[in-house]
């Protein structure tokens, strides 16, 4: 009881200092205006499919004793300051990036190769600089060290793991350790592997800054590889196995990344801004990429990295993907389509047949308004991902791979059993010139005592309610989840002002209101995931379970331990201006 108490006094005191210092003493100074047009014409500077598609180092987080048997891996893993060059005809741009070394680190990092069942080790080490290449903002709650420095702490999204390796936003550290977080306790992070095979990405998470670090490079991917699954599916495997990771950048001229330093609302927020667009569509680390491909099956892990864009893909001449999985886990049966929309942070885990198409190239393209889904159109350079060059038939190796017509049975998603309903309800403040100034969930500060305590070992029931003009993709820590229903809400005005008024879903006859049109979840969709996409306007009843979802077996590790987990929308803009509340479970 002592020790959350100071907890909560520490964090109170973090955000007197950060409201009392001056954001001209930790942002860099700003560089000259630039205009959207210059933003633009830069973008449009970089001939498109002349990059070829990187594949980033990978570290693997298993090794094998002398008999042959997988064991436990340590890796350490640093965050450097480094040149990426993310176009040929762009200069070299001062990045923060992930690597073993400031000579190989990359953006995004290196893919991290874990195994079902082996424990991962990770020592993260902060090797950044003093000040911050981006700019950031201290009125919102952000993490400010004594001593200077770039705080960060790293979380493994969809990870299965102890509270102490969650990476909580508030245990973030500096360079050397000088100067850490009210939650910090440990340099090495514990990733059990202990989930089904799936799909996780690495990234920054300090407190008021992960718009910012995530902006900078601090990105990566991780991937839960289960050998039974490898042998019993046969999906396309090894070289024809790869992951995209998509991302959207602005540059100025002379390279450097660009960020707005003015925020829309400069005399609340001197630099935040409700979202974040890049001009250029960059895949593993550089602008509208090509890839070789042979006329044959490939599998793809498309991870959507933007801080605020979302993407509907398809691809041209012809092709569709066969998605085989999504964020967390595989879908009981493959579902072909031509266009998927992928909110940020969420994946797709996908399979093309080149081999359907007697083209000899197809553009992955993207046309998701945004914001999603009420803003502007794509234009032409946003409107293009990447291109895959389909070799000539000639050196076609023989494709034995498959999408088996059953994947893998997890258990159905069900309320019967449910241990408690919660209404989780987004709000979004406005100034009086109807510019948004912060986000809440539950009508509620990240610092205001925690309301989500599920008890560890139980399945609950979530109601999630939009009352923003915008979808919003929620991330709960911890959990796997699956929406189940989106039903529109009727007399949303007189809803939404009782909200405002009585920040209470029951006293504001919730069920009475709930009773529009049923809206379809997508199939794709149907499975365990890390991220759900909220409609505005609806409630959407997500199925969250705090246990391993294969067969209910409760963690093995201490889930209740502090600092907790949190849960937060994946917009990084709206989650560093408080779209994110404490998540504590409880025995
Ligand atoms: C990893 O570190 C642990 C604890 O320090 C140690 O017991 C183990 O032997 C190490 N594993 C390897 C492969 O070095
Ligand atoms: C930066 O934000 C300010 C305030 O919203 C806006 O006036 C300006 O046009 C933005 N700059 C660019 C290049 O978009
Ligand atoms: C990517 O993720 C961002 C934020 O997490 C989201 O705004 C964007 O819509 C996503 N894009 C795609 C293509 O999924
Ligand atoms: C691909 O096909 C187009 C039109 O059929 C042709 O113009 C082009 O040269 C071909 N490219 C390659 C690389 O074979
Ligand atoms: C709740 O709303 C429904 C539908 O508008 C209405 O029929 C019902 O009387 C309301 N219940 C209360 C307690 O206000
Ligand atoms: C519910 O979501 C659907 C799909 O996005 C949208 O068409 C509809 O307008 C939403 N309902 C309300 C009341 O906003
Ligand atoms: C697109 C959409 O329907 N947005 C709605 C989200 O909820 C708010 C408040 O309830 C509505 O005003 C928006 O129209
Ligand atoms: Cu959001």
């Amino acid at each position: 009881m002592m020790k959350i108490k100071i907890f909560r006094a520490f964090h109170f005191l973090l955000t007197i200092i950060s409201c009392s210092v001056s954001a001209a003493a930790q942002s860099p100074a700003a560089p000259p205006p630039v205009t959207a047009a210059t933003l633009q014409q830069v973008a449009a500077s970089l001939q498109m499919y002349v990059e070829k598609l990187p594949e980033m180092p990978k570290l693997y987080g298993y090794t094998t004793n002398p008999t042959g048997s997988p064991i436990p891996a340590n890796l350490t893993i640093g965050m450097y300051e480094t040149q990426w060059k993310f176009h040929r005809n762009l200069p070299a741009t001062t990045v923060f990036a992930y690597g073993t070394s400031a000579l190989t680190a990359t953006v995004p990092g290196p893919t991290i190769e874990a195994l079902h069942g082996v424990t991962t080790y990770v020592t993260w080490q902060n090797h950044l600089p003093q000040s911050h290449i981006l700019p950031f903002d201290t009125t919102i709650a952000t993490a400010i060290p004594s001593h200077g420095g770039v705080p960060t702490v790293v979380h493994l999204h969809g990870g299965i793991h102890p509270p102490q390796s969650d990476g909580n936003p508030f245990a973030w550290f500096t360079a050397g350790f000088r100067d850490t977080g009210s939650a910090w306790t440990e340099s090495t992070y514990l990733y059990p592997n202990v989930q089904h095979a799936g799909n996780l990405w690495y990234h920054d998470h300090a407190l008021g800054l992960t718009r910012v670090n995530l902006l900078a490079g601090l990105i990566g991917s991780y991937v839960i590889r289960d050998p039974t699954e490898d042998s019993t599916l046969d999906l396309p495997r090894g070289e024809f196995d790869r992951h995209l990771m998509v991302f959207d950048r602005s540059f100025y001229k002379d390279g450097s990344l660009y960020m707005n330093y003015t925020g829309d609302n400069p005399t609340i927020h001197p630099q935040w801004q409700p979202e974040y667009f890049g001009d250029a569509i960059i895949v593993n680390g550089k602008a509208w990429p090509y890839l070789r491909v042979q006329r044959r099956k490939y599998r793809f892990r498309i991870i959507n990295s933007s801080n605020a864009r979302y993407f509907r893909f398809s691809l041209t001449n012809g092709l569709s993907f066969v998605q085989v999985g999504s964020d967390a886990s595989f879908l009981r049966s493959p579902v072909t389509t031509r266009s998927i929309l992928l909110a940020p942070s969420e994946i797709a885990d996908v399979v093309i047949d080149f081999s359907t198409t007697s083209a000899n190239q197809s553009e992955l393209t993207n046309d998701a308004p945004f914001p999603y889904p009420t803003g502007s159109a794509v234009d032409q350079l946003n409107s293009k991902v990447m291109k895959f060059i389909i070799i000539p038939s000639a050196s076609i190796l023989p494709d034995k791979s498959t999408a088996p017509s059953i994947l893998k049975n997890y258990p159905t998603p069900t309320t019967a059993g449910a241990s408690t309903t919660r209404y989780i309800v987004l709000y979004e403040y406005e100034s009086a010139t109807g510019n948004p100034t912060h986000l809440y969930i539950n009508g509620k500060s990240f610092f205001a005592p925690v309301t989500e305590t599920p008890k560890s070992g139980t399945t609950e029931v979530w109601e999630v309610i939009n009352l923003t003009q915008d979808n919003h993709p929620l991330h709960i820590h911890l959990a796997e989840f699956q929406a189940i229903k989106v039903q529109q809400i009727v007399d949303l005005a007189g809803f939404t002002s009782c909200m405002k008024t009585m920040n209470d879903a029951i006293a504001c006859n919730v069920t009475g209101h709930v009773t529009g049109n049923l809206l379809s979840v997508p199939d794709y969709e149907k499975t365990w995931k890390n991220v759900v996409k909220i409609e505005p306007g609806n409630q959407t009843t997500v199925v969250v379970k705090f246990n391993l979802i294969d067969n209910d077996a409760p963690y093995p590790f201490d889930a209740t331990a502090q600092p907790g987990y949190v849960y937060h929308c994946h917009i990084l803009d709206h989650e560093d201006n408080e779209m994110i509340r404490p998540l504590k479970l409880v025995a």
